[in-house]
């Protein structure tokens, strides 16, 4: 394969070492700048002006779009393309307090706005103790350890059979009754483990097995997780992963956004606790 696809995930994974490596910079302005805002923002537009440079000239990719910008850019010049959607640094504040942050990238057969059914591949890079990626295509996940001179496959990533643990974000005060009643049998069963970080909570679930959500809030109630550059590709690699997806009634991937930026409730984990979830809801 080395189609404009796999091309997008290479640059991913180049891109990854140098992102890896600025990290600690922003941190040190993160701490010394106490509260600032504006420094995880700078650490945002970094990671997406580093991954455009490396993104947008690759041929076949006519569309690029990322949570730090508002427009999608038309990088291309064919009608036929792809869009290629990015979180650039997923769970940025977690720069500060040393935790881990990802890469989210999206590859839709359509212009943006798109709907789920339109990824032809999905993925995500995990600054964790190693830098790893996983990709899904075609039905299939594949682990990447990525290092500066390439990735090494570490092969296919299956959810284990049985759930262990669950990480669900929002306040429980701004959580609905129903939402609130359903976590609480959750918990009975499985171990809560939540970073602030979907990347890394969504790995822990493909490794350990369980859920990841962050689910439509009183006070938000499509929730804070943007669809295109979020939502959606985890959906899909969770789905290839031998796993499932929810808004709360039905798979993230058959969801059709209005608009680039929209935000979902977003859920992702063993098809039985998407059942669950999704019973608890309609009632
Ligand atoms: P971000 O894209 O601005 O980093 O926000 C998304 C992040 C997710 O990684 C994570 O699941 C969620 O926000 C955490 O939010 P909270 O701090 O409310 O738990
Ligand atoms: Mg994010």
């Amino acid at each position: 394969m080395s189609g404009p696809v796999e091309r997008v995930f290479d640059a991913a994974a180049d891109a990854a070492p140098e992102i890896r490596g600025g990290l600690p910079e922003r941190r040190a302005k993160a701490e010394s700048e106490n509260e600032s805002g504006e420094v995880q923002l700078e650490a945002d537009v970094w990671a997406d002006d580093l991954l455009f440079d490396r993104i947008a000239d690759i041929e076949g990719v006519n569309w690029y779009a990322s949570e730090e910008r508002e427009d999608v850019l038309t990088v291309g010049d064919a009608d036929d393309g792809y869009a290629v959607a990015l979180d650039p640094l997923d769970g940025s504040s977690n720069v500060k307090s040393n935790n881990p942050c990802g890469t989210v990238v999206g590859v839709y057969d359509q212009p943006l706005p798109a709907p789920g059914s339109s990824l032809v591949a999905a993925g995500f890079v995990l600054y964790g103790p190693t830098t790893t990626m996983v990709v899904a295509r075609d039905g299939e996940a594949t682990e990447y350890l990525v290092e500066a001179d390439g990735r090494t496959d570490l092969g296919p990533v299956e959810l284990p059979e049985e759930p262990t643990v669950y990480g669900f974000g929002g306040r429980v005060p701004d959580w609905t009754e129903a939402f609130e009643a359903f976590v609480r049998d959750v918990e009975d069963d499985l171990k809560l483990r939540y970073g602030g970080a979907m990347i890394a909570d969504v790995n822990q679930v493909l490794v350990y097995g369980g859920a990841f959500g962050y689910p439509g809030l009183r006070s938000a109630p499509e929730g804070k997780l943007r669809a295109h550059f979020e939502s959606m590709p985890v959906a899909y690699v969770v789905e290839c992963a031998g796993g499932a997806s929810s808004d709360g009634s039905g798979s993230l991937l058959d969801l059709d956004p209005d608009s680039v930026h929209e935000r979902t409730p977003t859920f992702v984990g063993h098809r039985s606790v998407m059942d669950d979830l999704e019973a608890a809801l309609s009632d």
